[in-house]
């Protein structure tokens, strides 16, 4: 990430919280002025964050702000290219769309897009993806694997292995992941994923990864019809958690899992999957666009497809579909 100074800065005091950080010490290792110094120090203010100035000690940070632009995610971030380059916004329509965008005027590979509202989330086949302004993660992320058209559907399953492994983390037990997009924290909805991708002969050109991950709402904050199968991180951890920190390990698990992937392919990635999927071995309704089936979900496929077998004893091969547990 190209860091400003005040972004330095801003980590300096992030890494150093409650502690004063010395005016004198930052203007000698940035080679600048002890007033440039306080200049940026009103700049973050500006920005949010809350900061005390004890004399003759330096500058102490009270309170960051939440907020998921740059500033607020790089402390977090231990990448070497997802989320490096980062495109923050407050409100925009659907990160997926902006995204789109940025992928076709060639953004690099890892490029992500956050913002802290969307006005038109989307889920798939054009439902609503409910998006509150600073309640959640809203973010897609483009990833340019060489794979073929067919393998899109696992990085479905990469993803949510990243969100599951960083909700696990952040809550202190194992959220479920049902196939192939949602994950559960007691049953109820804490994060949906998205994969969208654009191609050519040649294959993919972009997979644009769509994760809308509930984090600081409590149950009011939810439209009245998803209270009673959404959750957030705050709802089940039972108190408010740091979006920067979260996005960041999202990002962090992400990168982790993309490079096993594209070091071993999706077998290794698969077992994590399956250790948190509650979808298999279950009996399950399985709604597709133009039927539903009962059955049990056998298995998952190295393609990322779900093998599902109706009481008739034929084995469906399902590659996309809403799934129920019965
Ligand atoms: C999904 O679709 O679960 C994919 C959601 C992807 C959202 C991200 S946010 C960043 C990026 N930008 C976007 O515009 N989208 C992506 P699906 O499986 O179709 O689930 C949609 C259903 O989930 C809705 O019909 C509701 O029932 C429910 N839902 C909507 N908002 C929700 C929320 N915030 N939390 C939990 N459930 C929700």
């Amino acid at each position: 990430m190209n860091t400003t100074i005040t972004q330095q800065i801003a980590e300096r005091l992030l890494a150093n919280k409650g502690n004063p950080v010395s005016g004198q010490q930052l203007a000698e290792d940035f080679g600048i002025s002890r007033t440039a110094i306080w200049k940026h120090m009103k700049e973050l203010e500006e920005q949010g964050y809350e900061l005390e100035t004890i004399r003759k000690k330096g500058y102490v940070l009270k309170q960051a702000p939440d907020t998921l632009d740059p500033i607020g995610i790089s402390p977090f971030l231990r990448t070497v290219r997802i989320g490096q380059n980062l495109s923050y916004h407050t409100s925009v329509t659907s990160t997926q769309i902006i995204a789109h965008q940025l992928a076709q005027d060639g953004a690099p590979d890892g490029t992500a897009v956050i913002a802290e509202e969307q006005t038109t989330g989307r889920g798939r086949m054009a439902r609503k993806w409910e998006s509150a302004y600073g309640k959640g993660v809203w973010m897609s992320i483009i990833l340019r694997p060489q794979i073929p058209i067919h393998k899109a559907p696992q990085f479905t399953l990469v993803a949510a292995v990243a969100a599951a492994k960083a909700i696990e983390e952040t809550i202190g037990r194992a959220p479920s992941i049902k196939w192939p997009n949602d994950i559960l924290i007691e049953g109820k909805k804490s994060t949906g994923i998205l994969t969208e991708l654009q191609s050519d002969v040649d294959g993919v050109q972009a997979l644009i990864i769509g994760i809308g991950l509930n984090a600081n709402q409590v149950e009011e904050d939810f439209q009245e019809d998803l209270r009673s199968i959404a959750t957030s991180i705050r709802m089940e951890k039972g108190e408010a958690v740091n979006r920067a920190a979260l996005a960041a390990a999202v990002l962090n698990h992400l990168e982790f899992y993309t490079d096993l992937y594209l070091e071993e392919g999706f077998s290794p990635v698969k077992s994590v999957w399956e250790s948190y999927s509650n979808t298999i071995g279950n009996r399950v309704r399985a709604r597709l666009a133009k039927e539903t089936l009962i059955g049990v979900a056998e298995s998952i496929t190295d393609d990322g497809v779900l093998k599902l077998r109706t009481d008739d004893g034929v084995v469906h091969a399902i590659y996309s579909a809403d799934i129920e547990l019965t």
